[in-house]
């Protein structure tokens, strides 16, 4: 008897560490990170998955982000305060829905700062880096897009880069989306051929949040509707030939879950280079909490049918496997 025991101790001793090795989590459940953080903008850099969302808290406390990176959107790692507003002279707080790209060596992260009203100081910001956890320092030392054009409040921009090279900014809140050509050292726009520089391509439903991306020749465009602090936010669609529309809405493909989460929206899309493989990072509310602050970073799975329509998301507690970038 003795003898079993004995050789039972042993074997578990040696067989631990294989167990504990085996117990890795192969899953990132959501919430993927732990904290408060809301509007994520996902992005690949060299062989790291990058997230950069905004610190979800009263308007006066958001006066920095941090940033997420990752191999294979399991394991997370925070680089805190990537950026503040004391490098950042005119913004004050509010700091909303980083959308950071890599440029000429440079990470370049636009942001939205101080919920700007007419007559006020803030709106829409540029900082640079050389390397993606920051430190990032203004580029302008100004708001990029500082005026109300189109009845659009200058938060929840978006850089979008098209075939041909030329990048442009689509941006707004208060239910009004333009589109606005960067010039290459996203220091300004140029004016369309008809002399305008913000052009207004708001879809039916649209509230803010637009992102925008290209699949098989076509232009998708997405954005969030409903109200950011309630249960009913939700992410929709539209396709198009071109990046200024059209954009006939097609339908909702995120949103609350009863059995999950409340308040799914203002989300990013990941395709994972190379492949037809993708990925909706988005945000949501737990369904034990009713602040609208308490908004927590998720990762699920998003397919498209034959037709090139997105399926609805199946928001999931379990969250996506782990993927490593090759
Ligand atoms: O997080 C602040 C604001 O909430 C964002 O700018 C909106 O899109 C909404 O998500």
């Amino acid at each position: 008897m003795l003898h079993r025991l004995l050789a039972a101790s042993l074997f578990s001793l040696l067989i631990s560490p294989i167990c504990a090795q085996t117990t890795k989590p192969t899953s990132a459940g959501n919430p993927v990170f732990p904290g408060w953080y809301a509007d994520p903008e996902v992005a690949v850099f060299g062989n790291k998955y990058w997230i950069y969302p905004t610190f979800s808290a009263p308007y006066e406390k958001q006066v920095f982000m941090d940033a997420f990176s990752s191999p294979d959107l399991v394991k997370w790692t925070k680089h805190p305060r990537i950026i503040d507003t004391t490098a950042v002279k005119w913004a004050r707080r509010a700091m909303w829905a980083p959308s950071t790209i890599q440029k000429d060596g440079k990470y370049f992260l636009f942001f939205g700062a101080n919920d700007v009203h007419e007559g006020e100081v803030g709106g829409i910001g540029v900082a640079v880096a050389d390397k993606p956890e920051g430190p990032f320092r203004d580029y302008l030392g100004k708001p990029l897009i500082g005026q109300i054009h189109n009845g659009a409040q200058p938060i929840d921009q978006f850089v979008f880069k098209d075939k041909d090279g030329q990048y442009y900014m689509i941006y707004g809140g208060w239910r009004h989306c333009n589109i606005a050509r960067l010039n290459a050292d996203f220091k300004g726009f140029s004016p369309f051929p008809d002399g305008k520089t913000f052009r207004e391509i708001t879809p039916k439903g649209y509230v803010e949040g637009p992102l925008m991306f290209m699949r098989n020749g076509k232009y998708y465009f997405m954005w969030s509707e409903g109200g950011w602090t309630g249960p009913d936010y939700s992410v929709a669609y539209a396709i198009a030939d071109s990046p200024f529309g059209p954009f006939e809405r097609v339908g909702k493909i995120l949103q609350q879950d009863p059995k999950v989460a409340t308040g799914a929206g203002h989300h990013s899309m990941l395709n994972i280079p190379g492949t037809d493989e993708w990925y909706i990072v988005y945000h949501r509310r737990p369904l034990t909490e009713t602040d609208g602050n308490h908004r927590e970073t998720c990762i699920d799975r998003l397919e498209f049918d034959a037709n090139g329509a997105i399926k609805p998301v199946q928001i999931t507690v379990e969250g996506v496997k782990a993927r490593p970038l090759r």
